[in-house]
């Protein structure tokens, strides 16, 4: 995609001229506002990806295998960042250049820095229509579409376990006002390619979180409706979908929009998560911080919006780097909008710090409400509560245990499985049993919660959990 065709997709949003900038004049004074009055928090991060932590979340980068000699680079990649992404690494055209010859050379070179710097990564991008190697691009019909599907499921399964989430499918839906699907090969094959692509990515990859990722799409208009309508029926008829991305791409021309925290609120109440995948803005000085400031509040006041990826660390990384739009100047230098970025996360009220599942486990998402202030009813002990994340033929539950009025120095959760399902791997917890009747009991770094509050344990499952029911005790 070039910075053109985001400036062709936003020409209406354009058009609204005068007014628009009004209100977002009106709204910038508002941040400024906001930014003069926000109260020091208890736990302020020093760092972008400390701070995401404390508040349950991450904050990403986009990263170039080939900057990784880059010591400037890597300094700020490794200080700030806990997750990245691959900029193009993990392209079609990167991973099988020639067809069922993959080469994960540079992508693992990604990865493998991650991994060694406790960095989670998100993967890019599975199904696209563009970077396509040469041979896919000239192929149509059955043979594409089994191609398509054998590149999803080899580089799913070559990762499997190491990915936090995938873009599975990207940029599917077409600019403009007709909300459609963008004309492509794949599309071409029948309109099923993308859920047929997240079936695939699903089984190759159980644990990760898989995301339908696209520009454009930050505020409420045709293309994020055509979005919504087909997540909704994703979720309505079980087709594996996690999570949405929302790539933020923004300037001038494409601000940042008034809705984009709605559009983000009515995606998690589809039952997924948000991401904000690939984070730019074009400007400088104090606009562009008011700006970032916005993003990173809005996506802070949406407890499933769990992560932001910048899309590069320098303005000179950049891909469109005349725009200067990211947090570092050329020299490595913080810009004003990595300090208004830095005191956005700050502001954000802090959470339980996550557990960290083993890598590529599916990360803890943020809880969906606060930890209380004061002890939860229900006197000492202990209580349990879980979210389910279900495909056909398997789950993954999320269980939240939250201490009563005394605290916990250990804790134990029971729960029932249906018949015929059972747990294949756990994560902040161990196991006893795997069908029927199971017990999960905390770990060496998770036992001890003061009164009020929680943490989470995980455990991914064949068959379906519909309907369990845990209960905590302390031990
Ligand atoms: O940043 C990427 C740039 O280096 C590539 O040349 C370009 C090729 O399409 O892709 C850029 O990343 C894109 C991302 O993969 C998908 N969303 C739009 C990004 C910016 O174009």
């Amino acid at each position: 995609m070039s910075v053109n065709s985001i400036r062709r997709g936003r020409q209406a949003a354009v058009r609204s001229g005068p007014r628009l900038a009004l209100v977002l004049t009106a709204v910038g004074a508002l941040v400024v506002g906001t930014m003069i009055a926000f109260t020091p928090s208890a736990s302020a991060g020093t760092t972008l990806g400390a701070s995401a932590a404390e508040r349950g979340r991450y904050f990403g980068t986009a990263v170039a295998a080939n900057k990784l000699s880059d010591s400037v680079y890597t300094t700020i990649l490794n200080r700030e960042f806990n997750s990245v992404t691959a900029e193009n690494e993990m392209k079609w055209d990167a991973t099988e250049p020639s067809q069922n010859q993959f080469n994960y050379a540079n992508a693992d070179r990604i990865v493998n820095s991650a991994r060694a710097n406790g960095q989670q990564v998100r993967g890019h991008a599975l199904a696209w229509h563009s970077q396509q190697p040469g041979w896919a691009q000239n192929m149509s019909g059955t043979a594409l579409r089994n191609a398509m599907l054998n590149h999803v499921t080899q580089v799913a399964t070559y990762y499997r376990g190491k990915i936090s989430a995938w873009d599975v499918v990207n940029e599917a839906f077409a600019d403009g006002g007709g909300g459609g699907r963008r004309d492509s090969n794949l599309q071409r094959t029948g309109n099923d390619w993308i859920e047929a692509a997240f079936r695939a990515a699903r089984a190759a990859d159980p644990g990760a979180k898989l995301c339908y990722n696209d520009y454009n799409t930050d505020g409420q208009n045709a293309k994020s409706n055509a979005v919504y309508a087909m997540v909704q029926d994703f979720r309505a008829r079980g087709v594996p979908i996690d999570c949405v991305g929302f790539q933020s791409h923004f300037n001038a021309q494409s601000p940042v929009p008034n809705d984009y925290q709605a559009n983000l609120q009515r995606f998690v109440n589809l039952g997924v998560e948000v991401q904000i995948t690939e984070l730019d803005i074009e400007g400088s000085g104090t606009t562009q911080a008011n700006n970032y400031a916005r993003v990173v509040s809005a996506c802070l006041a949406i407890s499933r919006c769990t992560g932001i990826t910048v899309w590069g660390i320098r303005d000179t990384d950049s891909w469109r780097a005349s725009g200067t739009p990211l947090l570092f100047d050329g020299s490595g230098n913080k810009k004003a909008a990595y300090t208004s970025t830095l005191n956005a996360l700050n502001s954000g009220n802090p959470t339980q710090p996550p557990t960290t599942p083993p890598t590529g486990q599916p990360p803890t998402t943020p809880p969906t409400t606060r930890p209380p202030t004061t002890p939860p009813p229900g006197g000492a002990g202990c209580s349990a509560t879980v979210s389910l994340n279900s495909w056909t033929g398997g789950f993954v539950a999320t269980i939240r245990v939250t201490a009563g009025s005394s605290g916990t120095t250990g804790w134990a959760v029971s729960l029932t499985l249906p018949s015929g399902a059972a747990v294949t791997n756990t994560w902040n917890a161990t196991a006893s049993g795997s069908s029927g009747s199971v017990q999960f009991r905390n770990v060496s770094y998770n036992g001890r919660l003061n009164a009020g509050q929680s943490t989470e344990f995980g455990f991914q499952g064949t068959g379906s959990a519909t309907g369990i029911t845990p209960t905590c005790t302390v031990s």
